[in-house]
């Protein structure tokens, strides 16, 4: 019970150090352009901080119609377009994590529920997940939001199935 509760005032003191370090007024926004396998924008992402974890908004375009797997990668590089965008990694992650909400050692920080493109290949979602900051977003990798081909079964490993990467947003930069 005593642990319970000194555990309970760390992570609030830790969540209160977070909102100070982040500056939560003006600069708690991150923007991104979604881009396709080709280099053309398809899309765009707005991540915002809040006191609980981080409210992520896409809207995306010229996608195939059905359930699309979304997930922040770990590496803010989406270059290689031309080359399935393997340049952003895997998802972010702690070790040991596996990947999807259906596994018994998931998920990956940077799973996100899946995204329902129409048949006019536009959609929109907005997401919240408390398993990443802003501030983690724009670290020194940075870290890309990403869109796949298919559908998140939310098991498979290491990504649930969800196949090629077919959009790409960079949030923080990587050095
Ligand atoms: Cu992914």
């Amino acid at each position: 019970m005593m642990k319970k509760h000194l555990l309970a005032v760390l992570m609030g003191a830790g969540l209160t150090f977070g909102f100070v370090a982040q500056g939560f007024a003006a600069d708690n926004l991150l923007h991104a352009k979604l881009i396709d396998p080709n280099g053309k924008e398809t899309g765009l992402i707005e991540v915002q901080g809040t006191y609980k974890g981080i409210l992520i908004s896409v809207s995306a375009e010229g996608l195939s119609p059905g359930w699309h797997g979304v997930h922040f990668h770990g590496t803010g590089d989406c270059s290689d377009h031309m080359d399935h965008f393997k340049k952003s990694g895997g998802h972010m992650n702690k070790e040991g994590q596996t990947h999807g909400y259906l596994d018994a050692k998931g998920p990956h920080l940077g799973d996100l529920p899946n995204i329902w493109i129409n048949k006019d290949g536009t959609g929109k979602a907005d997401f919240f997940t408390d398993s990443i900051t802003l501030s983690e977003l724009a670290d020194r990798d940075g870290a890309a939001l990403m869109i796949h081909a298919g559908a998140d079964d939310y098991k498979g490993q290491p990504a649930g199935n969800s196949g090629d990467r077919v959009a790409c947003g960079v949030l923080g930069q990587s050095d």
